[in-house]
């Protein structure tokens, strides 16, 4: 159990002992694979569970993992605490971190909305806090940051491996970690001692030549790569940046490419070490962790014979000429969909969106570095210069209470105010719909640009009627100040009041502040020596949070005449399965927060979002109320999805939910990686299409049945039967990706089931 104290920030000792085993672990990896090894190899090498017995078949084994540590943000935290503690143990067994950044909603701005969250959240903090206490875990208050900051600045280090249970947790990438998001439940694996089992990666290797430079960012890499990729080319893969042109991209930059790598689906993405991290590595307090690195740093990159050929070790290769790259803005609604700059105008007349931007947006985990503002304010000075000021409402974010404190001594958020900037809290606010507009009314189509990394429809204020499109935050700037999409700063020019027309010079940045970073408030709390005399409140009226009665084990049946509660068309993301923004308060009651459940999918039924027929009584209804009417009637059910069901985030809820209001299957052409994860984790049932085109027989008064459960095992599909009202057949076949241990959690009706029998007997 927790031998180390949790600190604020990665103790040395760790690393060491990391590194200690990194040479001896490498060289039984190319033993092993009996050739050269890539970077990611390395690190999942040095973290296998038993390297003696664990397999590394790429795509099909499925392999234990020893991370070195977890990160836990506020809104996935209470789900995933409410089931560490049925496990009944005293202290977590790893370094583990919570972080209060989600549920601060943006508003009037920094100051204000802080206090408003304190005291709106104050139950919800209050149990993060003292659970943190008890179980030995670090606790990061509100306003220290989004996450995957935090934890670049403080916990991440090259060559190491850790689990977040958020999305975006392959922000640390940048720094060279193997950096996963994963759903609450794989985190309670590795706090209660058990490795972490995942699927041993595919390998996609990015090679960079040339450099960025002018507009160009890092941002537009991997804007390119979803471009390449798409929203699931990198499902099952973790993607390692190799190449000469890595080493002009600063380490913050890096994260940003890892970061919004959640976006193409894939498992993670990571950097070589190099120059670049041990400077943000030093200007950052750690020193002693570049030197460390730096000992060790021909382990902590691809060996010579990977990147003389690549094509060879990695399973699919991408080039991209940095010096070629033209900046992009993708949207809206899916991050995929890039324009260059001189382009997206024209794109946006064909298709009718509109030109003329509502609000411009800076910050969030992916983009809100010190070289980011920088970046930004050199754009903000040269307009004040010329007179201009932005011509949207332009809220920024920044990404920690250090980058905060540093960006305002050295006067950048002055630059941003200036042109007319508001800054909001330290947190992920408009970027998870945590955005009051009162001055936008929800059935208006509007634009806005943000340096985000989602744009997913209602995402940030709630409106389908928004369209969120994503750039770098330079670009962002510059659309700030022309008003519209139908500009490109690289060519245009803006008109000031008196009619003089500016040309925008590119931006400059400064990777590192010159005066070191300002840390700012201090908002860690450690956990208490004491942890067991702790006690942890969970209020039984409350409607914030509510213990978790473990779900039913699988009764030995097969799941006959199901009633297909929705049958999702086109996009199905967890945003689309369990909404956040308002709905994020509910985040650590179960019972309350399933009144979300498919609310923003289209029904292919009804062509509506959110409706479908409730198959008990005939009547259109709410899926929610659908869901909690088959419930309370002891009727299963079954969901249809189309490809990469599960798109997006690590929340669990999209699986609990289902899970906890009877649902047995969830039947779709495809997975994102994380969702399934999740539906397995929860004793729920996720099967694919083996023919994709049977989707497009099911009919809403269909019932489906999947058969053979009993003798469910790996690789063999499941025979399942459509039955048509008039009571005509048709058969077809489901694929599923379970392994032996993951059927004993169907069994037992979930993973946690049985780690609370483990630990009870
Ligand atoms: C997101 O960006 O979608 C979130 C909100 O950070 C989620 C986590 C959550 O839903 O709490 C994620 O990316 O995993
Ligand atoms: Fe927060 Fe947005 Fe980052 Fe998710 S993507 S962690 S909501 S800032």
């Amino acid at each position: 159990m927790a031998e180390r104290a949790v600190t604020a920030s990665t103790p040395i000792e760790l690393v060491h002992e990391v590194y200690g085993r990194l040479a001896e672990r490498v060289a039984a990896g190319r033993a092993k694979e009996g050739r050269a090894l890539t970077l990611t190899e390395k690190i999942l090498w040095n973290h296998l569970d038993d390297p003696s017995t664990a397999g590394t078949e790429r795509g099909r084994s499925y392999t234990d993992f020893r991370p070195d540590r977890v990160a836990m943000q506020d809104a996935t935290a209470q789900m995933a605490l409410l089931q560490f503690m049925t496990a009944g143990l005293p202290q977590v067994a790893l370094p583990s971190t919570v972080h209060c950044d989600h549920l601060i909603q943006a508003k009037v701005g920094a100051d204000i909305d802080l206090k408003f969250a304190e005291d709106v959240n104050s139950e919800v903090y209050e149990f993060l806090r003292t659970v943190s206490a008890k179980y030995g875990i670090g606790f990061w208050k509100p306003g220290s940051g989004i996450i995957h900051q935090v934890v670049l600045e403080n916990y991440a280090f090259p060559g190491g491996m850790m689990l977040g249970t958020d999305s975006h947790t392959p922000n640390a990438g940048g720094l060279g970690m193997v950096a996963i998001g994963v759903g609450g439940a794989d985190a309670v694996d590795v706090m209660t001692g058990f490795p972490f089992n995942v699927r041993y990666p595919k390998l996609i290797g990015v090679h960079l030549t040339g450099e960025l430079s002018g507009w160009t960012s890092a941002k537009d890499v991997i804007l390119e790569v979803a471009r390449v990729l798409t929203v699931s080319g990198g499902t099952g893969a973790i993607v390692e940046y190799i190449g000469p042109g890595a080493n002009s991209i600063s380490a913050t930059g890096k994260a940003t490419i890892c970061n919004m790598g959640a976006e193409i689906g894939a498992t993670t993405s990571v950097f070589a070490y190099d120059d670049a991290m041990a400077r943000y590595l030093k200007s950052t307090g750690r020193e002693a962790i570049a030197d460390a690195a730096t000992a060790v740093a021909h382990d902590l990159r691809p060996d010579d014979e990977v990147l003389a050929n690549p094509a060879a070790f990695y399973d699919q290769v991408i080039e991209i000429d940095l010096s070629t790259l033209e900046p992009q803005i993708n949207g809206p609604h899916t991050p995929d969909l890039a324009h260059k700059l001189s382009e997206v105008g024209a794109h946006a007349k064909e298709n009718g969106w509109p030109l003329e931007i509502s609000s411009t947006l800076i910050g969030s985990c992916t983009n809100s570095s010190y070289e980011d503002i920088t970046r930004a304010a050199s754009l903000a000075r040269q307009a004040s210069a010329k007179g201009l000021r932005a011509k949207t409402q332009l809220l920024i974010t920044p990404g920690s209470e250090q980058v905060r404190a540093t960006i305002e001594r050295d006067g950048l958020l002055a630059d941003l105010e200036a042109i007319g900037g508001t800054v909001l809290a330290n947190a992920c606010g408009p970027c998870i719909g945590q955005w009051e507009r009162p001055d936008m009314d929800p059935s208006t189509p509007n634009t806005i640009v943000n340096s985000y990394n989602r744009n997913f429809p209602k995402r940030n204020d709630g409106s389908a009627n928004t369209f969120s499109f994503v750039a770098s935050p330079d670009t962002v700037i510059a659309y700030a100040l022309a008003g519209t999409l139908d500009f490109n700063p690289v060519t245009d020019t803006i008109a000031t009041d008196s009619g003089e027309l500016v040309k925008l010079e590119a931006p400059v940045g400064e990777e590192l502040p010159a005066k070191g970073f300002d840390p700012g408030e201090d908002t860690f709390v450690a956990p208490s020596a004491l942890g067991a005399g702790v006690s942890v409140a969970v209020s039984p009226t409350s409607d914030r949070l509510q213990l978790l009665e473990p779900f039913a084990p699988w009764d030995g049946n097969d799941y006959v005449d199901l009633p297909v509660l929705v049958k999702a068309q086109g996009k199905c993301t967890t945003d689309h399965i369990s909404a956040a923004g308002p709905w994020l308060k509910y985040r650590g009651h179960l019972e309350n927060i399933s009144g979300n459940l498919f609310l923003g999918a289209v029904n292919a039924f009804t062509g509506e979002a959110g409706q479908g027929k409730d198959q008990l009584d005939g009547t259109t209804k709410s899926l929610p109320d659908i869901a909690k009417h088959y419930h309370e009637a002891g009727q299963p059910w079954i969901a249809v999805g189309d490809q990469n069901y599960g798109e997006g985030s690590s929340r669990e809820h999209a699986a609990m939910e289902p899970r906890f209001r009877n649902g047995k299957v969830i039947l779709v052409r495809s997975f994102a990686r994380i969702h399934e994860a999740n539906l397995k984790k929860q004793g729920m049932l996720p099967l694919t299409f083996a023919d994709p085109t049977v989707y497009d027989e099911i009919g809403e008064d269909d019932r489906i049945s999947v058969l053979g459960l009993a003798d469910l095992a790996p690789d063999v599909p499941l025979r399942c039967l459509l039955t048509k009202p008039d009571g005509t057949t048709i058969e077809f076949l489901a694929n599923h990706t379970f392994n032996d241990e993951q059927i004993t959690w169907f069994k037992a009706g979930s993973a946690l089931n049985l780690i609370r029998q483990r630990f009870a007997s």
